[in-house]
C-alpha cells in the first residue's frame, strides 16, 4: 500500500501546474502521488510520459493518503479553503502551490508581478526589457509557462512571474527583489465571495519583498502595514521626485521618472492610458531590479502588446475591429471601452460568457458615455443586459456569430466595433485565448460591409 513509513507528497490537480510539479519531483526523485476530482484529467497522457509508473487517483480525493502525506501541491484551480485542504492546513499539513515549491529552490533574483488587470502585458514587457538589457531571463507563471518548468540547469539571471491570487494563496516564502499588485478590480468573486479576501491574497506578493511597486492611483495596491521593503510608485498623474508617472511637455504627453522625461506617449505602440500605467509600473518594477533604464526604454518603444488585449484586427468600410478576448472583468472592459473611446459614442461593444459573480452595473458609466450599441451573448448574457443603462442600445446574440453579425449591423463609420466580453470563456470556449481565435476567425470571414 502507498501509507508506509517512507515519506511521500501528494501533488493535487491535473493541469498545466500540476505536470510541471509532478516532472520537477520526478527530477528530484521523490516520491509522490497524484489525484486529481476529475475522472479524466486534462494531462494525464502527458503524466504518463514524463514519469512513468506514477500513481494517479482520479475521480476523487483520497483524504486518507492526504493526510498521511508530509506536503500536499494543490493547483492554483482548487481552493485549499475549502474540504479537505481546510483540515489538512489545520493539522499542521504542508499545504503549498507550485510557486512555493519554485520559491524554495530559485537562486536567481526575481520580479513578481500581479493585479487584476495588465499582469502579462508588465510581466512580458519586463522580460523584454531584461532582454534588451542582455540578460538571461525567463519569464512564466500565470501568464502561460509553469514557474518550476522554468528551472533550468543553466545559469538564469532573473525571472519575471506573473502570479494569480490563487497562487499567491499558497505562497510563503517567495522573496521577489521588486513585486506589485497594479490595480484591484473586483475578479473571481466566485470564488472570494468579497473584495476583502482577494485583496488579502494578492497582497501576499509584497511578503518579504525587496522593493514594492505600488499604483498610486489605487490605494488597494499599497502595501498593508508591517511591510518592511522599499517602495516605488507608479501613477498617472504628474510624478513626486521618486516616482513613475506622466506629464505634459511640449505639447506631449511623456512618461516620466520624477523630473526625467524617459520616452513619449507617441513613441510607443500600445495604446489607452492602462497601457501607459502598464509601461510605467515595468519601468518601476525594472529599475529595482537594476535593469538600465536606456534597455528598458528601447524595449517599451518595441513593444507591440500581447494578442487578445485590445488588439487590432482590421478595418472594413472605416469600422475598426478589435479582439480583446482577454478583458475577462469588468475592470478590464471598462479600460478597453476607455482606451479606445473618441469624443463621440463610438463603441459598439460584444460581451458575454461566464460572469464570475460580477457586478456589471459597474460598466454603467462607461457605456453611456461610449458604448453606441451593445450585444451580448453566452451564459450570463440576461445579467449584463440587465445591468446597461437604458440610454444603450443592447441586443442579445445566440452565439458568437450572431454578435458580430448583429454589432455590423449596428455600426456606422468611424466606429469601433469592440469584443472585450468582460467574462471567463469556459461556457462556449476552451480559454480566452480559443475564443479570441474565433473572434478573429469570424472578422477574417466577414464581407463588405454597406453604409
Ligand atoms: N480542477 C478540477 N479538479 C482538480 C484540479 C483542477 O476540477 O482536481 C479544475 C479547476 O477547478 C480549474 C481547472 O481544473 O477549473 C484548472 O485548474 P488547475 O489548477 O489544474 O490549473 P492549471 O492547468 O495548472 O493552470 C494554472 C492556471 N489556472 C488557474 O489558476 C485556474 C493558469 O492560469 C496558469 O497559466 C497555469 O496554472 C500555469 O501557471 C490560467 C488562468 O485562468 C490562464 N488563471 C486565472 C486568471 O488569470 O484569471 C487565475
Ligand atoms: P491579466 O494578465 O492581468 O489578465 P493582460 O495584460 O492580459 O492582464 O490584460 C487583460 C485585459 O485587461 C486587457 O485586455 C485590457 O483590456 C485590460 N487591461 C490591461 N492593462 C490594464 C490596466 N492597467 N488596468 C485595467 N485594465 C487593463
Amino acid at each position: 500500500s502507498l501509507i508506509t513509513t517512507d515519506k511521500y507528497s501528494v501533488i493535487v490537480g491535473l493541469g498545466l501546474s500540476g505536470l510541471s510539479c509532478a516532472r520537477y519531483l520526478t527530477r528530484l526523485g521523490q516520491r509522490f502521488v497524484v489525484m486529481d476530482t476529475r475522472n479524466e484529467p486534462p494531462l494525464l497522457n502527458k503524466l504518463k510520459e514524463s514519469c512513468p509508473g506514477v500513481k494517479v487517483i482520479a475521480g476523487e480525493l483520497d483524504v486518507s493518503i492526504l493526510e498521511g502525506a508530509s506536503s500536499v501541491i494543490v493547483g492554483p484551480g482548487l481552493d485549499t479553503q475549502q474540504a479537505p485542504f481546510k483540515a489538512l492546513i489545520d493539522q499542521g499539513v504542508d499545504v503549498v502551490g507550485d510557486i512555493e515549491l519554485f520559491a524554495r529552490a530559485v537562486q536567481a533574483p526575481v520580479i513578481a508581478i500581479t493585479g487584476s488587470n495588465g499582469k502579462s502585458t508588465v510581466t512580458t514587457l519586463v522580460g523584454e526589457m531584461a532582454e534588451a538589457a542582455g540578460l538571461n531571463v525567463k519569464v512564466g507563471g500565470n501568464i502561460g509557462v509553469p514557474a518550476l518548468d522554468l528551472l533550468t540547469p543553466t545559469p538564469v539571471d532573473l525571472y519575471v512571474l506573473e502570479l494569480s491570487s490563487f497562487q499567491l494563496e499558497t505562497t510563503y516564502s517567495l522573496k521577489p527583489k521588486a513585486a506589485t499588485v497594479l490595480n484591484l478590480q473586483a475578479d473571481h468573486m466566485d470564488r472570494y465571495g468579497n473584495m476583502v479576501a482577494y485583496h488579502k491574497a494578492k497582497q501576499r506578493i509584497y511578503r518579504h519583498c525587496g522593493c514594492s511597486v505600488w499604483n498610486k492611483k489605487d490605494m488597494l495596491t499599497q502595501p498593508l502595514l508591517g511591510s518592511d521593503s522599499s517602495s516605488v510608485v507608479f501613477t498617472t498623474d504628474e510624478p513626486d521626485l521618486a516616482e513613475f508617472g506622466l506629464k505634459q511637455v511640449d505639447d506631449q504627453l511623456w512618461l516620466m521618472k520624477g523630473q526625467k522625461p524617459l520616452v513619449s506617449e507617441q513613441q510607443l505602440k500600445v495604446k489607452g492610458r492602462h497601457n501607459l500605467a502598464n509601461v510605467l509600473a515595468a519601468m518601476a518594477l525594472g529599475d529595482a531590479a537594476g535593469i538600465p533604464m536606456e534597455a528598458m526604454i528601447e524595449a517599451s518603444i518595441n513593444f507591440t502588446g500581447l494578442a487578445h488585449r485590445c488588439e487590432w484586427l482590421k478595418e472594413i468600410n472605416g469600422r475598426t475591429f478589435i479582439n480583446d478576448s482577454k478583458g475577462t472583468n469588468v475592470g478590464a472592459t471598462k479600460a478597453a471601452i476607455e482606451g479606445l473611446a473618441s469624443d463621440s459614442k463610438n463603441i459598439v461593444l460584444i460581451a458575454g460568457g461566464v460572469g464570475k459573480g460580477a457586478d456589471f452595473g459597474e460598466l454603467g458609466a462607461a457605456l453611456a458615455a461610449h458604448c453606441k450599441a451593445m450585444v451580448v451573448f453566452g451564459e450570463d448574457q440576461q445579467e449584463i443586459a440587465d445591468a446597461v443603462p437604458e440610454s444603450v442600445n443592447v441586443q442579445r446574440a445566440n452565439g458568437l456569430e450572431h454578435a458580430l453579425q448583429q454589432a455590423v449591423d449596428a455600426s456606422e463609420k468611424g466606429d469601433v466595433v469592440l469584443f472585450s466580453p468582460a467574462c471567463a470563456s469556459f461556457d462556449m470556449f476552451r480559454n480566452f485565448e480559443h475564443r479570441g481565435q474565433v473572434f478573429s476567425g469570424l472578422v477574417e470571414q466577414l464581407g463588405e460591409i454597406n453604409d
